[in-house]
């Protein structure tokens, strides 16, 4: 079956909360496209999430598993099509991690950005799992020979430790993983924050006004449009420069990706406008595409005996596939 078609491809988003306006624009509108031509598999990571547990209880990830699932589907996913499950539901993932994980130095993992950041951050929470994350999406990427990923420019570094260790095994046991290769968009591969536009959109932001979530009302989201920043230049310059002019070229960004008009053609249309009034216009725009989204979202969401149905499917044929290709691995290794 794998043969028949282009790519298999591999993606996925940890169930850590609300999903947000950067997941996706930075790499879930481009999922439902490649449904026609390749395998794919939109894992719902879950197992990522409890990487924030050493000091307290989750106990919001059943819901947010089928919230997560809900934005797949409404965002095109197509469960006849394509492969949806849970990552804790494959236990494969967690036996290839071990196996990873003891072909991984401590220093290349202490190394990582997104490590050494969460250190900072959250200097209280540092635990083996945060350390061993990207041994863990290696595992989840390779486990099904995937040759494409798509993810946003954050998990850069973690793809590329992913072909670093295929490549390792495969050097030490013969060949046995494919190298996946990295699909990042060009624009809008870092959604940044709307109060901080130098710190990227994400769900477990402190601060909920950096962030527009898809679930987010429409008077809650336009509301931090309106207070996002910009700049207090006389006369109001709107132009796209990521390094000087952060936060217009944002929500130029977000303007450009949900109207499909490119950068060049609004910043015309925007030349004499007053920063409220590119607002305005931005808000308009993010309004008609959360309208349209969250209607599909809640029609799915209130059938939850369905969508259990399309994660016990998906867990179905990942096992199924994954087992195949994992006692070759166990050949290799000789266990
Ligand atoms: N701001 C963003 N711009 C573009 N792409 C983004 N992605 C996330 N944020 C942006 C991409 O969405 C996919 C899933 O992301 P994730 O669940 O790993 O990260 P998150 O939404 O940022 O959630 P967290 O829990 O808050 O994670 P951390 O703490 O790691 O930031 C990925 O493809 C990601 O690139």
């Amino acid at each position: 079956m794998q043969n028949s078609f282009k790519n298999v491809i591999f993606t996925g988003i940890q169930p850590s909360g609300m999903l947000t306006l950067g997941n996706y624009l930075g790499t879930m509108q481009y999922w439902r496209n490649f449904q026609n031509f390749s395998k794919c598999y939109f894992c719902i990571a879950d197992l990522h999430v409890l990487t924030n547990c050493l000091t307290k209880k989750i106990n919001f990830l059943k819901n947010s598993i089928l919230d997560t699932l809900s934005w797949y589907l409404a965002c095109g996913i197509n469960p006849e099509k394509s492969i949806i499950f849970v990552q804790s539901d494959v236990v494969l993932h967690t036996q290839l991690y071990w196996i990873l994980g003891c072909m991984s130095s401590f220093g290349e993992l202490s190394r990582m950005t997104q490590f050494k950041s969460k250190l900072l951050l959250q200097p209280k929470n540092v635990n083996l799992g945060l350390l061993n994350y990207p041994v863990l999406m290696a595992s989840d990427i390779l486990l099904y020979q995937t040759n494409l990923v798509l993810v946003g420019e954050d998990q850069k570094q973690h793809l590329e430790f992913t072909q670093k260790i295929a490549k390792r095994f495969n050097k030490i046991y013969g060949k046995i993983f494919v190298i996946p290769k990295i699909f990042i968009p060009n624009l809008g591969k870092k959604i940044m924050g709307l109060q901080n536009p130098l710190l990227k959109m994400s769900k477990t932001n402190k601060n909920v006004n950096n962030v527009i979530f898809l679930s987010d009302s429409i008077e809650v989201a336009l509301l931090k449009i309106k207070n996002s920043v910009t700049d207090s230049d006389t006369p109001p310059q709107i132009f796209y420069n990521p390094s000087i002019k952060p936060g217009i070229s944002n929500l130029l960004i977000i303007a450009s990706l949900l109207s499909k008009n490119s950068i060049s053609v609004l910043e015309k249309k925007f030349k004499n406008y007053t920063y409220q009034q590119f607002k305005e216009s931005v808000s308009e725009i993010l309004k008609k595409f959360l309208i349209r989204i969250q209607k599909l979202y809640f029609f799915y969401r209130k059938n939850e005996s369905k969508l259990y149905k399309i994660l016990e499917k998906g867990s179905y044929i990942a096992n199924l596939n994954s087992q195949k290709f994992f006692k070759k691995i166990r050949k290799k290794i000789n266990i």
